[in-house]
């Protein structure tokens, strides 16, 4: 059960962030308004949640879920991939600091925490761009002394694993097809999106709802099956930026 999130307030700069994308210069007024709703959602939600300062020295610093990954026993600072990112996880480690004991990943050591993806005791850990193989051997030692299990998965497309992978409750993996034949992701059920749908593969499960971005009809349908609530939420500022609903937030 997640109680706590964090998150960040977009700063005026955003659209000064890093992305592959080629869509319209995103706008500030507009992003604010759904982070704003984002925020109320998990509010709704019975969530507490923490709403940090906008970092302007950090046009990405919103997608906080880069910054750690936090599990019941710890909250782990990472070290993003990206040198532009770097140096936004320390405002972050003060906050968690209240809430859990601290672990770090160092340098040469990179991860993002968009690439960790933790189903019940598991952790797969995506390899990409951003989350290297130390990194991410780092992170393994970690989250096995707390008694987890964990895997390398190689991200070969998308910014990061979650990008293509996410948990929608009861180990099931909504996935893109480009991942569905991975060997380390056999055994779970799959809910394989539709090529013209694969941005909607970021929903976030939070408790019994799960929060996927609007206008993703054939998804949508698909998640139904599940049985759970449905909330879709504007996202068209964060997909802008390379950013989907799980990025936006910590939950823990
Ligand atoms: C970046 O490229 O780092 C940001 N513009 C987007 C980060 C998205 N974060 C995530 O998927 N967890």
């Amino acid at each position: 059960m997640f109680k706590n999130a964090i998150v960040r307030k977009p700063c005026q700069n955003f659209a000064q962030g890093l992305t592959t994308q080629e869509m319209d210069a995103p706008n500030y007024e507009t992003m604010l308004a759904q982070h704003t709703a984002y925020t109320q959602t998990l509010r709704d939600l019975g969530l507490t949640v923490e709403v940090l300062e906008a970092q302007e020295a950090y046009p990405d610093a919103h997608f906080v879920e880069d910054t750690a990954v936090v599990f019941l026993e710890a909250a782990v600072i990472t070290n993003p991939g990206a040198d532009a990112r770097k140096g936004e996880e320390v405002t972050i480690e003060e906050v968690l600091a209240a809430h859990r004991p601290i672990e770090r990943i160092i340098a040469p050591g990179t991860v993002d925490g968009g690439d960790i993806l933790m189903v019940e005791r598991h952790f797969f850990i995506g390899v990409s761009e951003r989350t290297n193989e130390a990194g991410a051997d780092q992170l393994g030692a970690i989250v096995e002394k707390y008694g987890y299990t964990w895997t390398k998965v190689p991200v070969a497309a998308g910014l990061h694993f979650k990008s293509s992978v996410n948990h929608v409750g009861n180990n099931s993996l909504l996935i893109t097809d480009t991942f569905k034949d991975r060997a380390e992701l056999a055994g779970y059920p799959l809910i394989v999106l539709d090529t013209d749908e694969e941005y909607a593969g970021n929903t976030l499960l939070i408790n019994e709802t799960l929060i996927m971005p609007q206008g993703y009809p054939k998804t949508r349908a698909k998640l139904e099956t599940l049985g759970l609530a449905i909330i879709e939420l504007e996202t068209s500022e964060t997909q802008k930026m390379d950013g989907g609903l799980t990025c936006l937030s910590l939950r823990f």
